[in-house]
């Protein structure tokens, strides 16, 4: 068992032989220029300034010998498993399944979907394709960490409030202990990333723990 000592609201202590760190839709289609975050009108420039930190966990949980699962927020082909009120809302510049400049937005197979190459998948490491923002809704997430005896998740991923807080969530009403990497995670709005992170922690935890990447890694070593 080993111990984050500053980890916020207070220390979290986990054991890495029953730990996974889980990260959350790094693709393409969330942090390049063409892709569905930039075609919602943000600026990708903040999610593509945390990959450093965001490699450095991954290597030291890969060190640490813990489970590393990647998830991607896509959708099959034929858009089948995208509800029609997910893509028809708002007024992007693209919708989900459109032809964009990396490939059709949030599609399977598209370049898109691909998950960063400097935080790429290794053989071994498990992918998750999910169709909603929370990675236990409509996957074989929560029988995969059964299977695996997983009982905490360290989190990191993009957006902060979206994908990352939504699993947090689930995963917390499942009974994981969460501890959330501050600058391995990112939001479109520094406002909304820095709400996540208090609501996240307040009330004793009442969602999970949060501390820094150096942190975490300190720990491990
Ligand atoms: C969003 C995500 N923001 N991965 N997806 O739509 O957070």
């Amino acid at each position: 068992m080993i111990e984050i000592a500053k980890a916020q609201p207070f220390p979290f202590r986990f054991d890495p032989a029953s730990t996974a760190l889980v990260m959350i839709d790094f693709q393409r289609d969330f942090v390049e220029e063409g892709g569905f975050g930039a075609t919602l009108g943000n600026d990708v420039t903040p999610l593509r300034a945390i990959l450093p930190a965001a490699k450095r966990l991954l290597e030291a949980a890969r060190a640490a010998g813990m489970a590393v699962i990647h998830t991607r927020e896509c959708h099959r082909p034929d858009l089948s498993d995208c509800p029609p009120a997910k893509r028809d809302r708002g007024a992007p510049s693209l919708r989900i399944g459109d032809d964009g400049p990396i490939g059709r937005i949030l599609i399977t197979d598209a370049p898109g979907a691909a998950i960063v190459p400097e935080l790429a998948p290794t053989p071994g490491e498990t992918v998750i394709d999910k169709p909603g923002k929370g990675a236990f809704y409509a996957t074989g997430l929560g029988d995969l960490l059964a299977e695996k005896g997983i009982n905490n998740l360290v989190f990191a991923g993009v957006t902060t409030e979206v994908c990352v807080q939504t699993t947090m969530r689930e995963a917390n009403d499942r009974g994981f202990d969460c501890l959330l990497a501050e600058d391995a995670t990112e939001s479109y709005f520094p406002t909304f990333k820095a709400a996540a992170l208090e609501m996240i922690r307040a009330q004793g935890a009442i969602v999970g723990w949060t501390a820094t990447v150096a942190e975490i890694v300190e720990a491990l070593d």
